[in-house]
């Protein structure tokens, strides 16, 4: 008897995992909606039940009524607890990499001797929204390259990687779409800087897209959509020695994205987090 309650247990258990199971795949194919749709339309987090057509990974258009430009407090909070970057000298970018940043930076801030490291990218992040005044945004189809996830949806990607907003260069998959976000400052003459980023490309759509970062019109970081990193998704950094143009004058950084629809799908290029980081 007692034997035989045992088994019917285990097997109303068995069923009832079952029906679990059954039920996660039943959601994990709302999740595989990548994108938004083109019609305009909020699709909202519930998505469209995984179509996953090519016109999924498109960017919704920006729509007059975002939030717009909070989020001020969020950026000045994430900056001050960081303490430093991969070298050690930046002042960071968001919380999520404090971990790995915090053990370097003691060891990098004596090594450089006296060296006052200052982060000279306002607004690295993008949190003062859709028109946030430190950058300078252009954008063919869509009025700024500056999204939240409530306005353009994800793309197949993470959304921000850090707050509430970041730039999304590409994500028309009719049209051609050029985008750019760049801003100018004086980089202090001193021996070393940085700058970092962090790059997603959740989707690519052709070779023929192009992203591409400049100083002073010279290309300093380059990708296509024939990149490695295509259909990854989780932003990677990015850093690159900006040291030739730590002089004291005037410097422009530009994030360019140029891409096309040739497969009638889109290619994605992710920023956020921006830092240029030297030592005064
Ligand atoms: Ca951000």
């Amino acid at each position: 008897m007692d034997s035989g309650s045992a088994r019917g247990l285990a097997l109303v258990s068995g069923l009832f995992i079952v029906a679990q199971l059954a039920g996660a795949c039943a959601t994990g194919v709302t999740d595989t909606d990548i994108g938004e749709d083109d019609d305009g339309a909020p699709s909202g987090p519930t998505g469209a039940g995984g179509a996953a057509s090519s016109t999924g990974v498109g960017r919704m258009p920006t729509s007059a009524s975002q939030s717009g430009s909070g989020g001020a407090g969020t950026t000045t909070a994430t900056t001050g607890g960081m303490g430093g970057a991969t070298t050690g000298t930046t002042a960071a970018t968001t919380t999520t990499t404090t971990a790995t940043t915090t053990t370097t930076t003691a060891t990098t801030t004596t090594t450089t001797g006296g060296c006052t490291p200052v982060d000279v990218v306002s607004d690295g992040g993008y949190e003062l929204g859709l028109n946030t005044p430190a950058w300078t945004l252009t954008s063919t189809n869509f009025g700024t390259p500056i999204c939240d996830v409530a306005g353009c949806g994800t793309g197949g990607g993470t959304g921000p990687r850090s707050g509430t907003f970041w730039a999304w260069f590409g994500g028309e998959p009719f049209y051609s779409e050029t985008a750019t976000t760049s801003q100018t400052f004086v980089i202090p003459n001193g021996s070393m800087a940085t700058l970092e980023f962090w790059l997603e490309i959740p989707v690519c759509d052709s070779i023929l897209d192009t992203f591409e970062v400049t100083m002073d019109n010279t290309i300093i970081y380059a990708a296509t959509g024939g990149d490695a990193a295509c259909g990854n998704v989780g932003y990677q950094l990015k850093t690159i020695n900006v040291s030739a143009y730590a002089d004291g004058g005037q410097h422009t950084l530009m994030f360019r994205g140029d891409t096309s629809a040739l497969f009638l799908s889109a290619t994605n290029f992710m920023v956020d987090d921006v830092s240029l980081t030297a030592c005064q």
